[in-house]
């Protein structure tokens, strides 16, 4: 049996979430084409004749400019001594930017094994773009890594992408009981989803200024009821985040009830608030407060 870790890391926006969720074959974890969806280290375990592999999904990588964008960091950074092979995801859409050039400049100076995964094919119309864009990563390393190039959204070549990882990983005991995707527990599930709900239906600054508290989770045979705090920066955000008579608050409410019940399989009923926590974002005891801080 081959056993181990793979961390997944890139820029926001790769496509690390999509990929993990397409590999598992189902949605553990939020993906939205907003930067920063993804705020903490999540484990995702597929198992299968060959064996056993734990991915990790980071959050994307970029220059912090507060404490939560240094939170967000250093859960990718945690992430990175344990792995058996680091997955570099890349828009293949798209040539090497600053961003990319960071990541491997800070984060890549490692002997762990590096992959190149090249995603987003399916965007690309000409094959000789998909070849000058590879390049531009290329150079950013040594031109004999291994490149992989796929598409998270339809699942392409993702079988080449396992198979690959397979090799490299070490020989072991299988770590977590077959039937576990994730450890993630039905409170983190329940606060991102809501979370998910938001980005999806603002815009701007919003999506930023947005953390998902879960007061209460009650578990009933027949029903799940979820009481939840959304958390933004400013009044105004406040009152977009209502929106007119409820209207907004209440389309969230039921989008995220909906997608929670189909995961719960029960009845779902979902509370939700709204309050101003006033610069949230540069305060470590609120940061801890809301998950985003290690207890130390
Ligand atoms: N066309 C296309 N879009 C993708 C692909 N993978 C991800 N996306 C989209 O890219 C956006 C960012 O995806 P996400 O997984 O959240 O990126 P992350 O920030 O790296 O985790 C989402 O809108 C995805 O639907 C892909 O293979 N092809
Ligand atoms: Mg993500």
């Amino acid at each position: 049996m081959k056993c181990g870790f793979v961390t997944i890391i890139g820029r926001p926006n790769v496509g690390k979430s999509t990929l993990l969720n397409q590999i598992l074959g189902q949605k553990i974890v939020i993906a939205t084409d907003k930067a920063q969806t993804t705020r903490k280290r999540i484990k995702g375990i597929l198992t299968n004749e060959q064996g056993q592999i734990v991915f990790i999904d980071t959050p994307g990588i970029h220059r912090p400019l507060n404490k939560l964008g240094e939170f967000l960091i250093d859960e990718a950074k945690i992430a990175i001594p344990d792995a058996d092979v680091i997955i570099f995801l890349v828009d293949g859409s798209e040539s090497a930017g600053k961003g990319d050039k960071w990541i491997v400049q800070n984060l890549l100076e490692t002997k762990i094994p590096v992959i190149i995964v090249m995603n987003k094919v399916d965007k690309i119309k000409k094959p000789e773009k998909i070849e000058q864009n590879l390049l531009s990563y290329k150079t950013l390393f040594d031109e004999n890594l291994p490149v992989i190039r796929i598409s998270a959204k339809t699942g392409r070549n993702i079988d080449t992408l396992l198979k690959n990882l397979y090799k490299k990983l070490p020989e072991g005991e299988i770590m977590y009981p077959e039937d576990v995707v994730t450890e993630e527990t039905m409170r983190d599930v329940a606060q991102e989803i809501i979370r998910e709900k938001i980005l999806l239906n603002t815009s701007d600054e919003i999506p930023h200024a947005v953390a998902v508290k879960i007061e209460n989770y009650f578990e009933q045979e027949d029903i799940d009821k979820i009481y939840a705090t959304i958390y933004c920066e400013t009044k105004s955000q406040k009152g977009i985040l209502i929106g007119k008579g409820g209207n907004l608050l209440k389309k969230i409410g039921t989008e995220a009830r909906q997608d929670l019940e189909k995961i719960t399989e029960k009845k779902v009923f979902l509370g939700l608030e709204v309050k101003v926590e006033k610069d949230w974002r540069k305060k470590d005891n609120i940061l801890k407060d809301f998950g985003y801080k290690e207890e130390k």
